[in-house]
């Protein structure tokens, strides 16, 4: 006899079959030898504001994606007035690059520490399953290595950070160290009816919050190694107020030269993280077509915002189609921290201007009775 309970189970399989795509946690376990029989990409992974290479919809079945990052020490400037920094940093940018894979890939990570450096680091993906995102895996000292896989069981835009124990996780987060992970649906991004959607250009933005000790004239301080800066830093630190807010790691590493480009009708994803604290983007005189404010894929868009929240220790993503040509500023809408602490950025847009949209009918001109 056919009951009821069997339908339903035979519904579910059915479904299961139909889904046929990443077995997710609930699934049986996928054994090692099934792991190593997929096929594997290794990536070679870009500075931010730019994203390597990648398919928006998936061409195959799950892969095993493989990244390699050494982690950098270094001195760098971060303001305009040339104040110096202790900053740590993967792969050498502030912040870190971002990874691309599916929903259902297996991400494979050499993290490098190099015996230049002073201190030990990991990395806690926002991704990843388990063992404190990874962190408890990847503890290395100076002059080591370590390899970690985990499964991206879910779509969106994820934080990376540096985690390393106690005392030291929030000094080396501000010191520069996060990054993101964006694990697309296979099918790619889809709008709140399930529509497709796709994007032209991909840019990063990851936001940091600094907090760089003044001696007792107001001046910045600086430091010979990031062990000396430690004390001061964290003083600092406690205030809960930065001294820069900035995008890519310096004020101005967006504008001018390096601002970023795109062209009326051209469609852009705008993936913004911050590792630490809470932020508002805004695009002055633009909008959010679709904004997947908490980054995650899984949840239909918001539609035609003006600007969106970024909780602290995340990413979230934002597409939007360019209508008129000109330079818009994409800032941190709190206009203190976009203006006198530095996080601005700019688009350059090209093309034909659209009098149906805006048109200044009068000139400025003085003022007349009627
Ligand atoms: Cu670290």
């Amino acid at each position: 006899m056919f009951t009821r309970r069997q339908a339903l189970l035979g519904a579910a399989a059915a479904t299961m079959v139909a889904g046929a795509l990443p077995k997710l946690a609930s699934a049986a376990p996928v054994t090692e030898a099934e792991i190593a029989a997929l096929p594997r990409q290794k990536i070679t992974l870009v500075a931010p504001p730019f994203v390597h290479a990648h398919d928006q919809v998936a061409t195959s079945g799950p892969k095993v994606v493989e990244f390699t990052m050494p982690i950098e020490e270094k001195k760098v400037v971060i303001d305009d007035e040339g104040t110096e920094f202790q900053a740590m940093t993967f792969n050498g940018s502030m912040p870190g690059p971002m990874m691309v894979v599916h929903e259902g890939d297996y991400v494979e990570l050499t993290l490098i520490n190099p015996d230049t450096n002073s201190m030990p680091h990991n990395i806690d993906f926002h991704a990843a399953t388990g063992a404190l995102g990874g962190g408890a895996l990847t503890l290395i000292n100076p002059g080591e290595q370590v390899k970690l896989r985990f499964k991206a069981t879910r779509s969106g835009t994820f934080v990376y950070h540096c985690a390393p124990e106690g005392a030291m996780i929030p000094w080396h987060v501000v010191s520069g160290m996060s990054g993101t992970i964006m694990v697309l649906p296979r099918e790619g991004l889809k709008n709140e009816k399930g529509e497709a959607l796709r994007y032209d250009k991909v840019f990063y933005i990851g936001e940091n919050d600094f907090y760089v000790p003044r001696d007792e004239e107001g001046n910045y301080k600086t430091y010979e190694s990031h062990g000396e800066s430690y004390a001061d830093t964290v003083q600092v630190m406690r205030g809960l107020i930065p001294t820069h807010v900035v995008f890519n790691g310096a004020k101005g590493a967006l504008t001018g030269d390096n601002a970023m480009k795109s062209k009326v009708g051209e469609t852009v994803l705008i993936v913004h993280s911050q590792a630490n604290r809470d932020t508002r983007p805004h695009l002055i005189g633009g909008h959010g077509d679709y904004v997947w404010e908490e980054g995650k894929f899984a949840n239909p868009p918001a539609k035609d915002l003006e600007t969106w929240f970024i909780r602290g220790g995340s990413a979230g993503a934002a597409l939007y189609t360019f209508l008129q040509p000109g330079v818009y500023a994409y800032v941190n809408h709190n206009l203190i921290e976009a203006v006198e602490l530095g996080a601005t950025a700019h688009f350059v847009v090209e093309g034909e201007w659209n009098d149906d949209l805006m048109k200044q009918v009068v000139a400025p001109s003085p003022i007349t009775t009627n």
